[in-house]
């Protein structure tokens, strides 16, 4: 089993009602147990700045699936929420990000783990260490709590 951590956000529509709706199939894929989830954030849009305010949060999940196999189901589980892909970074019902892969360095044409936006936003810091405060950057080693008051 590896221990995988999702990023949520969405920032269309019902916003509360397509989180929890992923976190719900999320929770409900095969060889996958939901461990612990951080609080709800409401955020500014990062990026592509002209978009509503996202809701933002990070789930912990046990599975089995193999990262380009959850990708897939990830993907489906955003198409099912009546993901479009309009505008790069723009808005969008549902993203489901995987941010760390147990400590799997991946980078090809659809997936690059760790995310390469967990730095470059806070929240996503502050979430990944509300659900473990000792997490660490599987790459560099470091402590995503004292990346995250470094700044
Ligand atoms: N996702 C993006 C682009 N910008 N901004 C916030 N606040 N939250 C997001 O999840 C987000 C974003 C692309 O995935
Ligand atoms: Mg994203
Ligand atoms: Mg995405």
């Amino acid at each position: 089993m590896a221990t995988v951590y999702i990023g949520l956000g969405s920032n269309l529509g019902d916003r509360e009602h397509f989180i929890s709706e992923a976190k719900k199939r999320i929770r409900d894929l095969p060889e996958t147990v939901m461990l612990s989830e951080s609080k709800i954030e409401e955020t500014k849009p990062v990026g592509y700045t002209a978009q509503p305010d996202f809701l933002n949060m990070v789930i912990k999940i046990e599975t089995d699936l193999s990262p380009h196999h959850l990708l897939d189901m990830l993907l489906a589980i955003e198409e099912e929420l009546g993901r479009t892909r309009d505008i790069p970074l723009g808005p969008r019902t549902i993203d489901c990000d995987i941010l760390l892969y147990g400590e799997m360095e991946i980078r090809d044409n659809r997936l690059t783990v760790p995310h390469g936006e967990i730095r470059n936003r806070p929240f996503v810091l502050r979430q990944l260490v509300e659900v473990d405060a000792d997490l660490r950057d599987p790459v560099t080693n470091e402590y995503y709590r004292e990346v995250l008051e470094n700044g």
